[in-house]
Formats: C-alpha cells, structure tokens, sequence
C-alpha cells in the first residue's frame, strides 16, 4: 500500500519560515562553504561589495544552476524559484557590521603550504624572465607560459576572483597574487609551486611591491585600510586603518609601487587626499613633502626617528583614482570621477599643477608611453567613449584623440615594437583589437580574430617579438600574434583567459606595460 506522506506541521512550519526567511536558507545550505558570516571560507565571500563586481551569469542563474567545474552545485532542484530570488537579494544587501580584521585575524588565516620545497635553481629549462602569467578568470588558475615555446609548464589554482595584475619579487622569481576576497596567494615560478596565503582583507582592490621586494601592500575596500604583509613569510606587519584629515574613513581605491621614490602611493575613493608611505626608512630626504613634514614634525603614525611606513598626506581638490605615472614617478595623473577632467600632480612638491580634458571615463590606469616626435607621450582608453588620448607628459596637453570601433579597457606595447595595441572592451565591436602605428597614429591593423568572442588585453614577450591576446570567453583561448607581420602563429586553449603578465616586462618596468 501506498501510504499518504504526512508532513509534520513542525516540518510545514520550519518551511514556510526558510521561505520566508533567506538568512535561514543562506544558514541551511551556503553558510557550510561561505561562512556564517557570508565572508567566505572554501567558497567566496557572498557580499555585495564583491557580488556587483563578478563578472558572468547572475546571481540568480549561479544559484539555480551552480557553477560549472567549481564546487559550488545547482540549488534549482532544492529551492523554488521564490526561495533562489530571496536568497539572491538577501546575498545583495550589505553587512549589519564589519568584522574586525586587524593583525591577530589576518595572522590566522596564515597558511604556508606543507608540500612546498624551494629549488636551489628554477627546475625548468626556459628563461625564467620570460615567464609569462596568465590569469584563467573561468576556473580560478594561472597558466604558467614559457615565452619562448608557449609550453604551460604548470598550471595552479588560485583564490577566487583573481583581480588587477600580480606583483613579481624584483629578480622574478616569487610571484603575489590577489582576489578581490582579500586572499593573497603567494607562489614560486622557479620551484613551480604555491608558497602559502593569507587573507589580508575582506574585500581587496589591489596590491603593490616595495621598491626593495621586502613589502607587499593590499588596498582595502573592506576594512578601510591598507594592509602591509611580509613577503617572506605573508605575516602582517602594519594594518594602516585610512581616515582623511577631515576625520572621514576612505577605502583605498589602489595601491601603487612608486620604486624611485621608495614608497607606495595610495589613491583614496573618499576623501581627497593622495597618500604616500615610506618603505625605506632612509628614503625621505630625496621627498620635499617629506622633509617639509618631518621638519614640521608632522609625520603621523610613527616616531620620529622611524621611517619605515610613515605617512604623507598630499591634500586634492577632490578624490582621484586611477592613476598613471611618469616613468620618473614625479607625477601621476589621476582621474577626477564624473567629471570629464584628469588632474595632473606632482608629488615632489604635493599638489595639483595641471588639469586635462578627458571625457568619458578614461582608464589611466592601462595608459603607456614612449616618444614621439621627441616628446614623452602617454595613451590611455576611456571606458565609456570609443577613444584613445595621446597625452603630452611635458606640457600636460591632450596632443590628439584616435577614434576606435567602441570603449576599450587595455593598452599594451614594448620599447621593442613600433606598434600599441587597443582593445575595444564594450559594445557590440568588442571582438576587434587595434593595432596602431606608435608614430603616424594611424590604426595599421584591426584584428577580428574569433568573430563574436571578446577580445582584450595584450602582453609582450621580453624581446617584444611576440604578442599575445586573451579571447576572453570562458572556451577561449591565448593568441599568439608575430608582433612585426601581425600574423597568428600559436593558439593556446584557456579558461576565459584576462591579464597575461610576462616577469622581465613588469619587474624593468616597461614604458608599454601598465605598472
Ligand atoms: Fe580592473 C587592473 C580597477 C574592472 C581586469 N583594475 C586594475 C587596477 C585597478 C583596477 C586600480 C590596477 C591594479 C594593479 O594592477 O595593480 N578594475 C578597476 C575598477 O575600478 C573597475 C573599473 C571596476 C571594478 O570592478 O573594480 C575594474 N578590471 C575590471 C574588470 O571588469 C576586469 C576587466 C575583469 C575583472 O577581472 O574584474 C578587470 N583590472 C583587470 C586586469 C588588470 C586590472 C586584468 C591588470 C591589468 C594589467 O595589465 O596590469
């Protein structure tokens, strides 16, 4: 006989509530991979700051059908379509309280990998120089290439959501990479093997090399501040909370390496203040700034006597971000959001000196230069309009614009080529990368290489002979172009391959890479 299921109403009730409630669904089926507190643990952190950032299918979708070749697997079955969409908009809405991260919780998510052994030599015959990085954005791994074969020597998983591009040690061997969970992850090319991680913030910008290789830094969104690791061992050694001279906590939009200056500069979302901190306690009699503040006895943070990680303040009109800088790193341009306008400042002297007209959201950040007609000039993309603008570095004029197929996100070029590539990012062109005469400025070349699959960000081989494209689909794919005849010479299938980043290009900071 068949007997009729009866449901208790204990069970009816305890329903109807996880229908009515999503904190109880997130409780019952998510908390076990991402944390009661939606932080993350083998799962990423389900948080709005980190949420609107991801790229992909959404929310909704992800639950329903899981996410294919992770762990994370479909509630469709489980959870009606009601239940998925409460639970999407409860994962959207933002915590009722930060936690702290300060040294003592950092320090325990401190891991160093048992298996790793460091080898004496790199344990692969290819020019450990001309390693190139690629991050799979599709399955969370890094392709490691060898420029010259384009053999994956090794292939390893990283924390998830892979965001900005990751920071070789000065001679190239170790290499740090961060997800936008705060998760650094650091690893050896010559051993071919993960180091260790530590989560060095709950929702990360980016993160930024000492001049000297000792230091690593970590912008934070959430906490507000900027988190100093060892990158020896990835301990903490200074969490800096970022609270503006008008008192107001600001959350660090991007952290740069500044090698000349031996310091890291800081862009600021909320207050208009750009910081720079020491990372060499002999540095600061080469910073005017520095000696005004020290003889003034304004160094904050620290005693007198110490420099290391003391704090400059470099006072704006308004918050900028996105900065591009000289190759002397004596000035940066910054992007004034919503504005139209960049803002040139000299951080000798510490303040603005020159405004420009760059309309329609321009990426600093991806700009490059070199010389033209005798001039230093830089180029950079605007995310909202399709062109490019040469900037003259000396007299801080828009020199002229180059109109492209629709908005780009990446610019590359090498000391070697007389040629920069442009991505077209946005739209419905958004297969097509420009090849562009350094010069003359004439577009030589528009590639469509996978009609209908996003094409985007290049990267040089060390002697510039080569280029290589990501097809940023998750079936995609590295193009390797002869950088002269512009002709494809290799396909290497990846994982939604996004930044590529070759180990000599970043650590002699190239004039045609962003730094
Ligand atoms: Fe990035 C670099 C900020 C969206 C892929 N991105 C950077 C850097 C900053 C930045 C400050 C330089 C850091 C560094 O390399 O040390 N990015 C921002 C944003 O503010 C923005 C517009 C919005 C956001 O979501 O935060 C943004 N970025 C994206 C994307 O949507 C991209 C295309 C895909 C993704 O991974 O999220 C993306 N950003 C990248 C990449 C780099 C990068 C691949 C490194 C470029 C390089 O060649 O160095």
């Amino acid at each position: 006989m068949i007997r009729p299921i009866v449901f208790s109403s204990a069970l009816i009730l305890s329903a109807l509530a996880a229908q009515a409630d999503p904190a109880q669904t997130y409780g019952a089926e998510c908390a076990a991979c991402h944390g009661e507190d939606r932080l993350g643990g083998t799962g990423p952190a389900l948080i709005p700051q980190t949420l609107k950032r991801m790229r992909g299918p959404n929310l909704i979708s992800v639950i329903t059908h899981g996410r294919a070749a992770t762990q994370m697997p479909a509630f469709g079955e489980m959870l009606d379509e009601d239940q998925i969409a409460a639970l999407a908009d409860y994962l959207k809405t933002p915590l009722d309280s930060v936690p702290e991260w300060q040294p003592e919780q950092i320090e325990q998510t401190r891991w160093i990998d048992p298996d790793y052994t460091p080898a004496d030599t790199p344990v692969f015959d290819a020019d450990p120089l001309n390693i190139t990085l690629v991050v799979e954005t599709g399955d969370h791994h890094v392709s490691v290439l060898d420029g010259d074969s384009f053999e994956v020597l090794d292939r390893f998983e990283t924390p998830f959501a892979v965001h900005g591009g990751p920071k070789f040690s000065p001679e190239g061997r170790y290499v740090f990479i961060m997800s936008r969970d705060g998760w650094v992850q650091k690893y050896d090319i010559w051993s071919l093997q993960q180091v260790g991680r530590v989560r060095a913030g709950l929702n990360s910008r980016n993160i930024a090399m000492s001049h000297d290789g000792k230091h690593l830094a970590v912008a934070n969104y959430l906490p507000m501040t900027l988190t100093i690791l060892s990158t020896e061992d990835l301990s903490v050694e200074r969490v800096m909370p970022v609270i503006g001279k008008d008192g107001r906590k600001s959350r660090v939009s991007a952290v740069y390496q500044a090698p000349q200056r031996r310091s890291f500069i800081l862009a600021l979302k909320d207050t208009p203040e750009i910081w720079e901190v020491a990372t060499d306690p002999e540095a600061e009699p080469i910073y005017e700034g520095f000696v005004h503040s020290r003889e003034k006895g304004m160094i904050e943070g620290l005693p007198s006597s110490e420099g290391l990680f003391a704090r400059r303040r470099i006072m704006l009109h308004q918050p900028l971000d996105d900065f591009f800088f000289t190759d002397d790193y004596r000035h940066l341009i910054g992007a004034a959001r919503d504005t139209g306008r960049g803002v040139v400042v000299n951080l000798n002297v510490g303040r603005e000196i020159a405004e420009l007209p760059l309309p329609g959201m321009p990426h600093l950040g991806s700009g490059i230069s070199w010389e033209r007609d005798g001039k230093r000039v830089m180029a950079t993309p605007h995310l909202k309009e399709g062109m490019l603008s040469i900037i003259d570095t000396q007299d801080w004029t828009v020199n002229e614009t180059i109109e492209t197929d629709g908005p780009g996100f990446f610019l590359r070029s090498h000391e070697n080529s007389p040629y920069f590539w442009a991505d077209v990012f946005f739209g419905p062109n958004r297969d097509l990368m420009h090849v562009i005469d350094k010069q003359s400025l004439e577009i030589v070349k528009t590639l469509r290489p996978v009609p209908g699959a996003t094409v985007a960000h290049v990267e040089f081989t060390r002697d510039g002979r080569h280029a290589l494209v990501s097809v940023w689909e998750d079936d995609g794919a590295v193009l390797v172009y002869d950088a002269e005849t512009l002709e494809l010479v290799k396909r290497l299938p990846m994982r939604k391959p996004s930044g590529k980043y070759n180990v000599f290009n970043k650590i002699t900071f190239s004039e045609g890479t962003s730094h």
